[in-house]
């Protein structure tokens, strides 16, 4: 079963002024449904690995064959990152963490305010195109970076990271996600991704629905 472009689940200007209107449009259209296209491509004719989740295809990069092993990496990548984000962005929701995710983040960075700093320059700090990520790695929060479309959960050998790593939070920090709007500002950018975080879309994350193969 071939993967598809997700629903967007509310309208394109939902998030304006923050992102505007035609950056989500092009970037769900266009960008996203390029990754959604190429890695279909990729894994066309491969039932063991078409019968994956997204997911579960980009934890596994060694079970992929060498000659799609880079286009999986990058546009199955794309596909499961920009799927995470679309509901992490998604209108409503709590303003900020609360309760035992609350804790969790005080207990790592000393508060809400130093993890988001910490977050944002992890953010502004990515050199190029790729995300910022706050991870939980079996319970313990952390902040990172990934390049291009590597996400978290595909470990230490492809850009990830080593154990139990969720990516509860992340921000696409490719200027395809903020040019039209912000030009080269990316810390604009980052400041304006705090007004738009669905913190209960995160904390769902933070306490174990975690969806097929993103443990
Ligand atoms: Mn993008």
């Amino acid at each position: 079963m071939a993967y598809t472009l997700p629903e967007l689940g509310y309208a394109y200007d939902a998030l304006e002024p923050y992102i505007d209107a035609r950056t989500m449009e092009i970037h769900l259209t266009k960008h996203h449904a390029a990754y959604v296209t190429n890695v279909n491509a990729a894994i066309a004719g491969k039932p063991e690995l078409e019968e994956k989740c997204p997911g579960e295809l980009i934890a596994d990069l060694k079970a992929v064959p060498d000659d799609i092993r880079g286009v999986v990496r990058n546009h199955g990548g794309g596909h499961v990152n920009h799927s995470l984000f679309w509901k992490m962005i998604a209108p409503g929701g709590a303003k900020a963490p609360s309760g035992e995710f609350a804790a969790a983040i005080d207990a790592a960075f000393g508060s809400f305010d130093a993890m988001k700093e910490a977050f944002g320059k992890a953010a502004a700090g990515r050199f190029g195109s790729g995300w910022a990520w706050l991870c939980s790695t079996e319970g313990k929060l952390s902040v990172c970076s990934t390049a291009n479309q590597d996400n978290p959960i595909m470990g230490p050998d492809f850009g990830g990271f080593a154990g139990d790593c969720r990516p509860l939070l992340g921000l696409d920090v490719w200027e395809h996600a903020y040019y039209l709007n912000y030009q080269n500002r990316r810390p604009d950018y980052i400041a304006a991704f705090w007004q738009v975080v669905n913190w209960d879309v995160v904390t769902a994350r933070f306490t174990g629905a975690g969806c097929c193969g993103e443990k």
